[in-house]
Parts: C-alpha cells; structure tokens; sequence
C-alpha cells in the first residue's frame, strides 16, 4: 500500500529593498493576509551577495544581473513563506506582471510600482521554487508551525 501525503503548498515572497525603503511593507504583507493565506516565515534580512545570486542564479547570463544583485541588496528586504492551497499561481497573481507598467491595475505592481528593475516584490514561479526558495532564505527553526483558527471559513 502506497500512502501519498498531500504536502501544502507554500510560496516564497520578498518584499525588495524599494519595498521597504518607500514604506510598503505593511500595505504588501495585508494583500496576502486578506487574500487567507497562512503566513508561517517573517523577517527583515540584510541579503549577503552570494545568497542572492544563488536565488536569482537562473538569471547569470541576463545583461541586468549584476544590477539586480546590486539592487536586492542595497537594503534589508522583507523574507516571507507563505501558505495554502494553490498559493504560488494566486500570489504570482496578486502581485502582478514583472514589468509593473504591464501590471494589472488591483496588483501590488500594478497598484505602487513604475519600474521592472523596482518591481517591489518577489514570488516563486511554481511549488518546487517555492520549496527551493524558502529553503534558502530561511534557517531550520525560523518557519513557525501553527494553523489559523479562521482557516475553517476559507477552505
Ligand atoms: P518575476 O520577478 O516577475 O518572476 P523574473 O523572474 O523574470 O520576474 O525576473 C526576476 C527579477 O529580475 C525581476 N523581479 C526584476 O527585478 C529583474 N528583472 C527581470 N527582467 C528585467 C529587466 N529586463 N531589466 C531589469 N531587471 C529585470
């Protein structure tokens, strides 16, 4: 017999330093508070160069590389895991297209940002990202292990 656990889906969100820097961080963390999904990771963390390149490393060839690496660590940036069923697309919705000009009106880019390079907010692309993502932002013991009481009126 073969037993199959459901895992829950949880995503990685980061608040960039422009995020912070313009005092967004609030506004973008309730977006996803309303919306019901479970928060289980929070910090502020001064990201080291290495850890970002290993987070954007799919992006070593692109011409911006070394900006973005500049940018996300000019400033301390806001580390969130995020959880819930279908979590990665509906996050990757609520924030918005990458280039915030493109960005559906309603969407945190859409709503408070101009630039792609300034985009406000990160969000895994698929669950294994997410997984990937959470792992290497987050140390054992940061993640807390709690459910909602409210969760009951949304699923
Ligand atoms: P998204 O963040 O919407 O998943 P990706 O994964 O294509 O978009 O890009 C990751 C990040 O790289 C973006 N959030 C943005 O900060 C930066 N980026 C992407 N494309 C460009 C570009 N053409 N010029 C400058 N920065 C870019």
């Amino acid at each position: 017999i073969f037993f199959f656990v459901q895992e829950v889906e949880q995503t990685y969100i980061m608040i960039k330093p422009d995020g912070v820097q313009r005092g967004l961080v609030g506004e973008i963390i309730s977006r996803f508070e309303k919306k019901g999904f479970l928060l289980k990771g929070l910090k502020l963390f001064q990201c080291p160069k290495d850890l970002a390149q290993e987070h954007y490393k799919d992006l070593k060839e692109r011409p911006f590389f070394p900006n973005l690496i500049d940018y996300i660590t000019s400033g301390p940036v806001v580390c969130m895991a995020w959880e819930g069923d279908g979590v990665v697309a509906s996050a990757r919705k609520l924030i918005g297209a990458t280039n915030p000009l493109q960005a559906e009106p309603g969407t945190i880019r859409g709503d408070l940002a101009v630039q792609t390079g300034r985009n406000v907010v990160h969000g895994s692309d698929s669950p294994d990202n997410g997984k990937r993502e959470i792992g290497l932002w987050f140390k054992e013991g940061e993640l807390a292990q709690w459910e909602s009481v409210q969760t009951p009126w949304l699923i």
